[in-house]
Parts: C-alpha cells; structure tokens; sequence
C-alpha cells in the first residue's frame, strides 16, 4: 500500500457500485479496500460481491442486494430493492455517508434512502464514471432522472475534467462538480516480469500489444484488431485481449477472417491485470469515447505506454510522445504508425519509464485518495 496517514476520525461509509467487469466497479473496490486500511469502515452494497474484492474483515463489508421475484413483476424492481439495502444498513451500520458510483439508478437509490432515513443523516456522494453521462445519460428517456440523481447528490464528483465539462453543459449547468481522477495502487500495480507468462504467448520474443476493456461498442475492439493487423505485418508482434464482452465474437471472427488467429489471443477476464500487463510492450485503447481510461493507467503503472483515439478524459492521462500517442477517432493506420514508432528499440525504454513516472506522480492511491477523504468530511460537514 502506498504510504499515506489518515486524518481525522474514522468514518462508517457505504460504497454501492456494479460488481461487474467494468472501471466503475474497480475504482469503488479498489477505493473502499483502500479507506479500510486507512482505519475507516467500509460497507459494500451491491447485487452481488465486486469481483476485485479481496478483503473482507473486520473494516470491509459486504450487504447483498435481496431482490424480490414475484408473479406480478414483469421486471423486479432492483432500484428500490437496492434503496431498502441501504436504509438498512445505514441504519444498522450508522453510516456517515453514502457514496455511490455510476449515477444511474444508484444516484436515485441514494436520495430515497437519504429521505427515508430521516432524521437520520445520511449525505450522498454520485461519482460520475463516463458512460452514466455520455451515452446512458443522454438517452432523452433517461436524461431527466439522471439530471434529478445529480441534482439531488449532497456531492458530485467527475473522473476527468472532460466529463465535468460535459456534465456541466448537458445536464446541469449550475452543479458544483468535483475533479477526482481514476487512481492505481502504484506499489501493488507494477512491472513484474514473469518469464512463464512471456514464453507463453511470444516464444520468438515478439512484441506483445495488449487490449483490455468489457468489449463493448464503444470501445472498437475491431479497430484495435486493424491497428495490430498492420503492426504484425511490419515486426513479428503478438496481441493480447484482455476481457470479455458483447464484441468478443466479432473480434474473434474478424481475427480469423484476417489469417491472425495464431497471434491474437483472447484470454478472457482476468482477477489480476498486472501479472499480464507486466510482460506487454503496447497498449490500444481506440474507444470512441473514454472519460478516464482507466485500463490505459493500469498498463501505464506497469511500464505499458498506450497508443489511444483522442477522445474525451485521454489527453488528460496520456502525455503525447511521452508516455504514449493520441490520434484521431478511427484513423487505424495512424494509430499502427504510431504503435511502430514506440516498439522500435531505441524508443520503448523511454516511453516505458515516463508512463510509470506518470501513473506514480499524478495518479497514484496515495495522491489521490486523501481527496476522497476530504471531500467526504467536507460533504458531510455541509449537510449536517
Ligand atoms: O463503459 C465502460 O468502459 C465501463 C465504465 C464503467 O462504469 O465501468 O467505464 C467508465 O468508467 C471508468 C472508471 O472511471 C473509466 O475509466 C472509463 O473511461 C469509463 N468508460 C467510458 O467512458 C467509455
């Protein structure tokens, strides 16, 4: 664990968030495993337990969202079942403070239970991940509920000032919304080679590329498979994908259609990233939108420079020519280009020692939870 003190008294807080393979979910685990060996305790409360949670115990809990079946619903109502949770647990637990993650339908969850609990209190904490903006949100039928859940959160905060911007002009122009960027352990998240995994995929000692995300639409796996496509024909290079997802078997058909299945490997979800991470040269991240990258900040503390599209929170975490390369949405032989410039030997050193100085100096656990800490106690002083 990164060297940080708390301050102040402990709290009891609540941290609801989707268990799902997805960055929301980490960052929330990740941050409340973190808070509870900080002293606080931490109450998870969720559908089912957050799959990067490793530690529970005596500071670290975990309350299953009990959704009830019954003959008359067409679709269960998890939303209130996921309200009732919290009011339990907020009472039992005395909560300081509820934080959830991923506005849609936790925002809502949280101001019902803040109102049922009454006089109790209980301030709530929205942080805002990407998608619950950029494309959930802004589905006209969900845009009034999701602007209702901002509006109503005791505290909002945004993992990049691009999605504040965004947040600001499209859903709330007057709302007071916190920066509080995506972060990695940087002491457990780190380059550590392993010869096994390396032999296992690039025996000649090929180039490894990687990608890593929910494969999702949004996140143009094909182009991630163009971009590799040409690597490949230039220097002998291997391509990792990391994840699962609805576009899995596009990609998996598309490999095939271009005569690179030998090369590609798809490997699936992974509890751990970084032993992986560790033996990759390159990561592609193309997505068609991205508030934070947060897989580009796992590999860069890995010593994994990234070539990503220059979209949405990405300038903010990749510094071009630095610690990677940005280019435009869907120009793919750009992007190859790009990947070629960084694999030659007498670049990749450099770009791998600037990502890790840059996930270390900027985004690490020990910099950047002590914001949550503060704004925590400053949200609740507010609402008391
Ligand atoms: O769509 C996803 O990639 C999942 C989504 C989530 O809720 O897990 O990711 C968003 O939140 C991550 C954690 O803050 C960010 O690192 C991702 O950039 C963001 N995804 C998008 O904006 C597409």
């Amino acid at each position: 664990m990164d060297e940080f003190q708390p301050i102040g008294t402990n709290m009891n807080i609540g941290i609801t968030c989707y268990p799902t393979y997805g960055g929301s979910g980490v960052v929330a685990t990740e941050l409340g495993q973190y808070l509870a060996r900080l002293g606080h305790t931490v109450h998870f409360i969720s559908s089912a337990l957050p799959m990067r949670l490793m530690e529970l115990g005596e500071k670290v809990f975990f309350h299953e969202v009990e959704v009830m079946n019954y003959p008359l619903f067409d679709y269960i109502p998890y939303d209130l079942a996921l309200t009732t949770k919290m009011v339990e647990v907020a009472r039992l637990r005395k909560l300081d403070l509820l934080h959830v993650h991923y506005a849609i339908p936790h925002s809502i969850s949280g101001y019902l239970a803040r109102e049922i609990v009454k006089p109790q209190r209980l301030p709530v904490v929205t942080t805002l991940h990407g998608t619950d903006i950029t494309l959930v949100g802004r589905d006209h039928s969900f845009l009034p509920v999701t602007q209702f859940g901002i509006q109503q959160s005791d505290g909002v905060t945004a993992v990049s000032h691009f999605l504040k911007k965004a947040t600001l002009s499209e859903f709330c122009g007057v709302c007071d919304i916190q920066v509080i960027p995506n972060f990695v352990d940087t002491t457990k998240v780190r380059r550590f080679f392993s010869e096994e995994i390396r032999e296992r995929f690039a025996p000649n000692g090929e180039r490894i590329l990687v990608h890593l995300s929910n494969f999702r639409p949004v996140k143009r796996v094909s182009d991630v498979i163009k971009i590799f496509h040409r690597v490949q024909k230039q220097i002998p290079a291997v391509l990792l994908m990391i994840g699962d997802g609805p576009e899995r078997s596009n990609a998996q058909y598309l490999v095939s259609q271009m005569g690179i299945s030998n090369r590609v490997f798809f490997v699936g979800m992974l509890g751990m990233v970084e032993s992986h991470l560790s033996v990759c040269d390159l990561m592609l991240l193309p997505s068609e939108t991205e508030s934070f990258g947060l897989a580009a900040l796992e590999a860069m503390a890995c010593e994994v420079p990234v070539v990503a599209s220059d979209v949405g929170g990405l300038p903010e975490l990749v510094e071009e020519g630095k610690s990677g390369y940005l280019r435009p949405l869907g120009d793919v032989e750009a992007m190859a280009q790009a990947a070629l410039r960084i694999l030659e030997d007498s670049n990749l050193g450099t770009f791998r020692k600037e990502a890790r100085r840059r996930a270390v100096e900027e985004y690490s656990s020990a910099k950047v939870i002590p914001k949550y800490e503060a704004y925590y106690r400053e949200v609740i002083e507010r609402h008391g």
